[in-house]
């Protein structure tokens, strides 16, 4: 079998080349960047975290329907995903004011939106990631409009599904960031499905009695506490039961080299 290597390396993630033709190797880093990478830090254990949190997500989105990436976890920190063209878009679904929104309207966080807001980013580091409209989403050729449909769809079931999970363990989710890819399955007609991951790296979810911030702003504005915030998520979640016994400052997991020699 094929020697696997690094396709891309991004702020969070590697993409090996998977066992596979069409597969591809998510290894998740311990990496914490913001504000376009000009804050980094390393969090010890984070992508052990994430890799178990994006597991339980993806495998009860794909139990409800909606098609993602996801095939299986591989070890703590690598997942099998399927190979898909990435739109370069950021997909963010608010509930809640918080973070850029109360920034760009001087709104007040924490403010319950009347219905859920959709905003679309155009991904790329060199710009600042620009918030753009649907329209520049087919005019520049990013994604057709029936992919936006798609997109819209999907984003708006995954939002009403984990409203309630996260309700049901007492979290708020106030808003998220998505990622959708194209899928290639076979020759059958492309199909968008979800991709990336889902984890507090792309969420902002506050304890429902305390609002307390468990997600990646205890990073970005210094509040400290951000592994044991990632932890009780995944422990509310029932996944990583096994944390207290496992080294979460153990990089190595089974080497990419040995699952695909
Ligand atoms: N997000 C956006 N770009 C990267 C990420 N992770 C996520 C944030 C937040 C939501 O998108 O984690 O959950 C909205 O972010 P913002 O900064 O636009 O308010
Ligand atoms: N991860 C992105 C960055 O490094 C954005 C963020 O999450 O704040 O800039």
């Amino acid at each position: 079998m094929a020697k696997s290597y690094k396709l891309y390396e991004g702020k969070a993630k590697i993409m090996y080349e998977g066992p596979e033709p069409g597969t591809i190797i998510q290894y998740f880093k311990d990496d914490a960047t913001a504000f376009n990478n000009q804050k980094h830090d390393l969090i010890a254990g984070k992508g052990v975290i994430n890799n178990r949190i994006s597991e339980y997500l993806m495998t009860k989105l794909t139990e409800i329907g909606v098609p993602n990436h996801f095939i299986r976890r591989l070890n703590m920190r690598e997942q099998l995903i399927h190979e898909v063209e990435m739109l370069p878009l950021e997909i963010v679904v608010r509930n809640v004011v918080a973070g850029s929104l109360a920034k760009r309207f001087g709104l007040e966080e924490s403010t319950q939106l009347q219905r859920s807001i959709i905003e679309y980013y155009y991904k790329s580091d060199k710009l600042g990631d620009p918030l753009i409209s649907e329209g520049h989403i087919s005019c520049f050729g990013w994604a057709t409009t029936q992919d936006i449909d798609d997109i819209i769809t999907l984003s708006l079931r995954i939002n009403d599904f984990l409203l309630g999970l996260f309700l049901g363990i007492g979290i708020r989710l106030v808003d998220f960031k998505l990622e959708f890819g194209r899928w290639y399955n076979n020759n059958e007609a492309a199909q968008i499905i979800l991709a990336d991951e889902i984890s507090p790296d792309n969420c902002r979810l506050w304890d429902l009695a305390t609002n307390k911030k468990m997600d990646k702003d205890r990073f970005r504005r210094d509040l400290g506490g951000v592994k044991e915030a990632y932890q009780e998520v995944a422990s509310r979640l029932g996944v990583l039961p096994e944390i207290n016994n496992v080294d979460l400052n153990n990089h190595s997991s089974v080497s990419v080299k040995e699952l695909v020699t």
